[in-house]
């Protein structure tokens, strides 16, 4: 068999210098991702099934080098689906299949199975662009990832540097190009300019907020932000914090979105007064949350969670008021539908104040970015964020269509339906992007003249404590109810529930982490002192009688 020309021998030949060392490989909730010089024989292969994915699709596919808000020396690889989504699941499957292949032979095999498996056209061209973020080890694992994309003679666009939503807006740009659906100009430029001119329409006659500090986690959300900035010029004041892309050990490194928000504290390296606005991205600036210290200097977080009550608040009143009608498939009309995507880590109060004072529905799906999009999607205006700060809000086409051709009657109906269309230029479709959240954030609270106090004040996030645990085998967790609940072990499951009865507002749920080696154990309760009571003694047995390794942590009970 050729591969389209290639012959097999000149793919074993370049496979040689990236043998496979002693680690078995997942494709999960984020790719693979762990230590960056475990990588390079995985970069090489996904090269080659990225190939095999453009060939597939006739479309061009993307490659993101990255571990975002995990520690410097990781490094993680994900691929793009042309419209920006993530990795079908099914081909999940065949990069795990060949990131684990033993031997060249092996490789080749898996190649060929995928190939008939998906009835591949090895004929047709391949495209493919990559970019990475500015983690050291990238540099080497750009180059096994061109080797890969080489060898099977890839048209290949290379980014360089750039952040993770950025990548996914390229990959939308140029598969759009020349549709009615045209996203945007595949360039930098053309994403900062998209965003900005959407935000100065969105925004025209109000008053300027005070200064945005952001805390850029040592990232490329930095020079990105940066670069943003210049074009926005002074219609908008921010200062950027954390911007050392180049010492080494500072990426995420007690700072970045992450850290914040699992800290509830604020990130070092920046100043943080009464009075100032600020917000942490992660190191590949797709999650962003806010904060603030109040006058008695206590460290308010406006996470994920508080993003899209401000967002799903805001665009039901601009959904009254537009009050437009969309044609639905089966020649029906009918109003706009909007719903909430949440997950098991959202916190309780933001559930309870988005159904029962916002009304809206808020259904809750697994961990995983991937599952929030895909449920946002059966609504016109889908808002998801995971309570870390990762989300966006999606709008059908229907909906978008409706915006635009849509008039009002009055002032007000007509300046409803052209925030609502605003927004669907200000927010990227293709994915959560913590630069464009920012500008819907800025430009929300711009509109309603807010500080971020008020925003806090809609609603009051119960006490909730997240932890890690360090277990032998995570594996033997499973969860079923979106996450909610433990299938197995059952044991847990019970000792959970009794431990939860014991305080108000108690919720507490288990679950294994898909990025990283660890159970995440979340706990929420009236009281902060419950809140972590709960978690400490729920982590504590998980330690105990599910295979903690490591030193047990003094403050587990
Ligand atoms: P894991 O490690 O599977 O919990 C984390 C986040 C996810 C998602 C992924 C991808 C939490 C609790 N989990 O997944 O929401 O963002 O990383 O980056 O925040
Ligand atoms: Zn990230």
């Amino acid at each position: 068999m050729s591969f389209g020309g290639i012959t097999a021998e000149a793919i074993k030949t370049a496979a040689k210098a990236y043998p496979k060392p002693a680690v078995t490989y997942t494709y999960g909730t984020a790719g693979f991702r762990t230590k960056g010089d475990l990588l390079p024989s995985v970069m090489f292969r996904i090269g080659l099934l990225a190939v095999l994915r453009s060939k597939c699709l006739g479309k061009t596919i993307g490659v993101m080098i990255t571990a975002s808000h995990n520690p410097e020396i990781d490094n993680g690889v994900k691929l793009v689906e042309p419209l920006g989504e993530m990795l079908k699941q099914s081909w999940e499957g065949y990069c795990t299949e060949l990131a684990n292949a033993e031997t060249e032979d092996a490789i080749i095999e898996t190649l060929k199975k995928v190939i008939s498996e998906e009835n591949i056209p090895m004929d047709v061209d391949s495209s493919v662009v990559i970019a990475r973020d500015t983690r050291p080890s990238g540099d080497l694992l750009v180059k096994a990832l061109l080797d890969g994309l080489n060898v099977m003679k890839a048209d290949i666009k290379n980014y360089d540097m750039l952040t993770t939503p950025q990548l996914h807006y390229m990959v939308r740009c140029i598969n759009t190009k020349g549709t009615p659906d045209a996203y945007g100009e595949p360039t930098t430029d053309g994403y900062y300019n998209k965003l900005y001119s959407a935000f100065k329409k969105f925004i025209a006659g109000k008053p300027k907020l005070s200064q945005l500090h952001v805390d850029c986690a040592n990232g490329v959300g930095a020079p990105k932000l940066k670069e943003l900035i210049k074009i926005m010029g002074d219609d908008i004041d921010i200062k950027v914090e954390n911007d050392q892309i180049t010492t080494k050990g500072k990426l995420n490194y007690n700072c970045g979105a992450d850290y914040v928000k699992l800290n509830q504290s604020q990130p070092e390296g920046m100043e943080l007064k009464p009075g100032y606005r600020a917000c942490s991205l992660d190191g590949d600036a797709d999650r962003i949350v806010y904060y603030y210290v109040d006058n008695d200097n206590v460290f308010r977080l406006l996470d994920g969670d508080k993003i899209a009550s401000l967002a799903a608040g805001y665009i039901m009143d601009m959904a009254k008021t537009a009050n437009i009608e969309i044609p639905r498939e089966d020649g029906s009309k009918s109003p706009l539908k909007i719903g909430v995507v949440q997950t098991a880590y959202a916190n309780g109060s933001s559930t309870d104040y988005l159904r029962n004072k916002l009304n809206v529905p808020v259904p809750f799906t697994q961990t995983g970015v991937k599952h929030l999009h895909h449920e946002a999607q059966k609504y016109d205006v889908g808002v998801y964020f995971e309570a870390n700060g990762h989300g966006t809000v999606l709008f059908s086409d229907a909906a978008i269509k409706a915006f635009k051709n849509s008039k009002g009657s009055t002032p007000e109906q007509e300046n409803a339906i052209k925030s609502l269309q605003g927004l669907t230029e200000l927010i990227n479709q293709a994915v959560g992007d913590a630069i464009s959240d920012m500008l819907l954030v800025e430009a929300i609270l711009t509109v309603c003249g807010w500080t971020l106090e008020q925003w806090n004040s809609q609603y009051t996030d119960l006490p909730s404590k997240q932890e890690k645990v360090k277990v032998a085998n995570r594996h033997q967790f499973k969860c079923i109810k979106a996450d909610t609940e433990l299938a197995e072990p059952k044991e847990l499951q019970e000792i959970i529930n009794e431990e939860v009865k014991k305080y108000p507002h108690g919720r507490c749920f288990v679950r294994p982490s898909g990025t990283e080696d660890i159970v995440r154990v979340y706990a929420e309760a009236d009281t902060t002192e419950n809140a972590l009571k709960l978690n400490y003694t729920i982590s504590g047995v998980v330690f105990d009688k599910f295979g903690g390794v490591g030193e047990r942590p003094s403050y587990y009970l």
